[in-house]
């Protein structure tokens, strides 16, 4: 393997049994809580203040009780629509730079304190455009502030009361892997209980993906890039921050771009669509009220022929019998 910047990294990244998950999420959804509990250690700044947000990606590594590595990529609001397109950009390629082995797992982490908004949908959809569809397959939601949870009420009544029809589609694209974690506690039966909960998620995730990691296009770009710079004698200490990863920063940024012209063609798209669907509803409701109308008419006509007819019946009974 080319020498890297990672050393550490590696070495604890290419052992075949290690895992690789990335958090992502809305910012002060529980991520950088939900990552601490993952590595027991209080190891990603959560929202203490605002300088304490996560602003850029950052992996940290504990060792399972069984030995095994566990790394975990914490991220900022990777989609969050506040966030300009190069800022963007820049932490997904930082993300993919830290998962570069590839992802066993993405977390998606969603509050149970907090109603799941269009904004949420549409980085969900934005995630599936810049690293592919596939990504469905890996992900797993997480809902934090599972301390809302209480006796009697499970995850699923929570939902059933609770969960509009975009988190419906959302979950079932997830294959309706769900995980509840509450980071407040200091139980440490429930603090263990939870992790191994979620821990053995990920491993029907690895399973139902055939024992391989997720990556793209762009993860092998960046090993190719990394590749090249080894076979030239470069320094990869370069990067990030070097030529070569700022190239494949801008190449992110073109694939999010066309993300984002992608999402706003299919909102464009369904907005028109539903704008028909209505002026369908209001034509058939205008005809159906036409036919009633001529109905009525119909009808009174009718009524009127009758009694007419009626008249000139009793008119002529009338004379016969003068
Ligand atoms: N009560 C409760 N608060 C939580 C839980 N998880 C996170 N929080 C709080 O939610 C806020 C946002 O969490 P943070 O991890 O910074 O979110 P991030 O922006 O997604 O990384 C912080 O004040 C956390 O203390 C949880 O399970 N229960
Ligand atoms: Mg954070």
């Amino acid at each position: 393997m080319a020498s890297s910047l990672f050393g550490d990294y590696e070495k604890v990244c290419g052992r075949a049994d290690a895992r690789t998950i990335v958090l992502v999420g809305k910012m002060g959804n529980g991520k950088s809580a939900t990552g601490n509990s993952l590595i027991g250690r209080e190891v990603f700044d959560s929202m203490l203040s605002l300088g304490g947000v996560t602003a850029t990606c950052k992996l940290e590594t504990t060792v399972l009780d069984d030995g095994r590595i566990l790394n975990v990529v914490d991220t900022p609001g990777l989609f969050d629509s506040s966030v300009e397109p190069n800022v963007m950009a820049k932490e997904i390629a930082n993300c993919i730079n830290l998962a570069k082995d590839g992802i066993h797992a993405v977390l998606l982490v969603l509050s149970l304190g907090s109603r799941f908004s269009e904004e949420e949908a549409s980085a969900f959809e934005s995630l599936r455009q810049i690293f592919g569809g596939k990504i469905a397959d890996y992900m797993i939601v997480v809902f934090s502030h599972g301390d809302l949870l209480r006796k009697n009420l499970t995850l699923d009544r929570f939902l059933a009361s609770n969960c509009p029809n975009q988190l419906t589609k959302t979950l079932a694209m997830c294959g309706n892997r769900t995980a509840v974690f509450n980071n407040m506690t200091e139980d440490e039966v429930k603090i263990r209980k939870q992790r191994e909960e979620l821990l053995s998620l990920v491993e029907n995730v690895v399973a139902d993906n055939g024992g391989k990691p997720y990556t793209n296009d762009l993860f092998q770009q960046l090993k190719k890039d990394e590749i090249d710079e080894a076979t030239q004698g470069k320094s990869s200490e370069e990067k990030p921050g070097g030529e070569q990863f700022d190239r494949f920063v801008e190449m992110v940024e073109v694939r999010l771009k066309e993300s984002i012209a992608n999402l706003e063609n299919m909102l464009a798209e369904e907005r028109a669509a539903r704008a028909a669907a209505e002026l369908k509803v209001l034509e058939a409701q205008a005809k159906a009220e036409h036919e009633v109308l001529e109905l009525k008419q119909r009808l009174n006509r009718a009524d009127e022929l009758s009694k007419e007819l009626q008249e000139k019946l009793n008119h002529k009974q009338f004379c016969a019998i003068m």
